[in-house]
């Protein structure tokens, strides 16, 4: 789309990514962030391949160069030239190279031991297609296919804890709304750790009201550290609700982290088609059908027909969680959605729980009418720039260009208006959390082009 007047906005996005650039990866923000994030990353890479594709290429690459051998890409890769005070939990907390190496954590780099939405098959595919030529020359796709599909071997194997086929957040932090209401219910089982025994290196940058409160991070890390004990071992099958079973404490079926997984499902089955020969074929297929049955699964786990909406089910209640989150529109980017889920969910979007066309700008993280939404409150109620970019994604794939249209103007005037910051306010747009935000000017950035 060719518009003049946004061209000051490209420029400036731009030299938001260009400063937060490390020489191998993107940091979300230099002072809250000073690492390199796994989503985050993904979505970086999908701005960047507008301006450089070699480092769009780099920043996949530098990430999954930190996989696992298990197959997990830990959602921090640890930059060891940032003193450690500058983020909590920092690589000493995770002891990647000792505790983790079970599981096979790559000794030369530190990292943490969790992760994130699995946005990066998705990411490659986009970045290959900005440049083939460049992406043939460095057989950049070729390198990451095997990286890319034991990743989601390690997700759809060793994460399957409720048994149905879907992968499993053991973290609030694994899902990336870490504050979400949706994890009250599961969260309120963790015994918080002592305030004493940790740091709160966020709130040296950002405003405590738009923090997550001192109750959620003492669970938080309580859960981190508890994984981290059990040398970041998986357990999955029937015995989560063992008593005692700390590592079944939060363990959650998330709509949004297991669309992304089935978009890069899709994404894996093109990477696999544009190899060619004919195992790369069988492979191709054999992420198409994965990915169709996939998303069955997931309307059969997660699609509430009362709410329209997609909600999480806690695996150890057993039951879907009633709260209404940004999380439970992410599944309108599948393509095979059935088509009356999809208008139900453009319904939702609409309604009075998302405000999307009417009194939202852009679309809440959580519920407008919800007893616990809170506009300034990061996952709690601010409008984010990645989930926007999904919503919007998604209601062109589904023939709602209208909406798509307004949402994409909304989102530019905001960048715009915030300084790209991290989130901002639904109604009225005003920036929170950070500002020059890598994911915000990246998505801008794929916006504009
Ligand atoms: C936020 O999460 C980190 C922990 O991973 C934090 O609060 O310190 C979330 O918004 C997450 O989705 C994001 O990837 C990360 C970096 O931008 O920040």
């Amino acid at each position: 789309m060719s518009e003049p007047s946004r061209e000051p906005l490209r420029e400036r996005a731009a030299e938001v990514l260009w400063a937060n650039w490390t020489g191998t990866s993107t940091v979300p923000s230099r002072a809250l962030y000073p690492h390199q994030w796994s989503w985050d990353s993904a979505f970086i890479a999908i701005g960047l391949r507008h301006l450089s594709p070699l480092r769009a290429q780099l920043e996949l690459e530098t990430l999954l160069a930190a996989q696992w051998g298990d197959g997990r890409v830990p959602h921090i890769v640890f930059n060891d030239a940032v003193p450690l005070g500058a983020y909590f939990p920092s690589p000493d907390f995770w002891r990647s190279t000792t505790a983790g190496r079970a599981a096979g954590a790559p000794a030369d780099v530190q990292t943490s031991g969790i992760v994130q939405p699995p946005v990066h098959a998705l990411a490659a595919w986009l970045v290959h297609r900005a440049d083939p030529g460049l992406s043939r020359a460095r057989a950049f796709l070729a390198r990451l296919r095997p990286r890319l599909a034991a990743w989601h071997r390690y997700l759809l194997e060793s994460r399957d804890a409720g048994g149905a086929g879907l992968a499993a957040v053991l973290h609030p932090w694994e899902q990336g709304m870490d504050n979400s209401p949706c994890w009250d219910g599961p969260l309120s089982r963790v015994d918080p750790a002592e305030p004493g025994a940790y740091r709160r290196a966020d709130l040296a940058h950002g405003a405590p009201e738009d923090r997550p409160t001192d109750a959620d991070y003492g669970r938080y890390v309580r859960l981190a550290a508890d994984y981290r004990d059990r040398g970041y071992a998986d357990v999955t099958g029937p015995d989560v609700t063992a008593p005692g079973a700390a590592a079944g404490a939060f363990r959650v079926e998330d709509p949004a982290f297991n669309a992304l997984l089935i978009a890069s499902e899709h994404a894996l089955a093109l990477i696999e088609a544009e190899l060619g020969g004919r195992a790369a074929a069988a492979r191709s297929y054999g992420h198409q059908v994965r990915a169709r049955t996939l998303t069955r699964t997931l309307v059969a786990r997660l699609w509430d027909p009362g709410r329209e909406l997609f909600l999480c089910r806690d695996l150890r209640s057993g039951e879907l969680i009633g709260e209404r989150g940004v999380t439970g529109l992410i599944p309108l980017v599948l393509p095979a959605l059935p088509s009356g889920v999809a208008a139900a969910l453009m319904r939702t979007a609409r309604g009075p729980h998302f405000g999307l066309g009417g009194t939202a700008r852009l679309v809440p993280s959580h519920d407008l009418t919800g007893a616990a939404f809170d506009p300034r409150r990061y996952w709690r109620g601010p409008a984010w720039f990645n989930t926007n970019w999904l919503v919007a994604k998604g209601l062109r794939l589904h023939g709602e260009r209208a909406l798509a249209d307004g949402l994409r103007a909304a989102m530019l005037d905001a960048a715009d208006t915030s300084g790209f910051a991290e989130y901002v306010h639904p109604y009225t747009g005003e920036g929170c959390g950070a500002r020059g935000f890598g994911w915000t000017a990246a998505l801008t950035l794929d916006l504009l082009y």
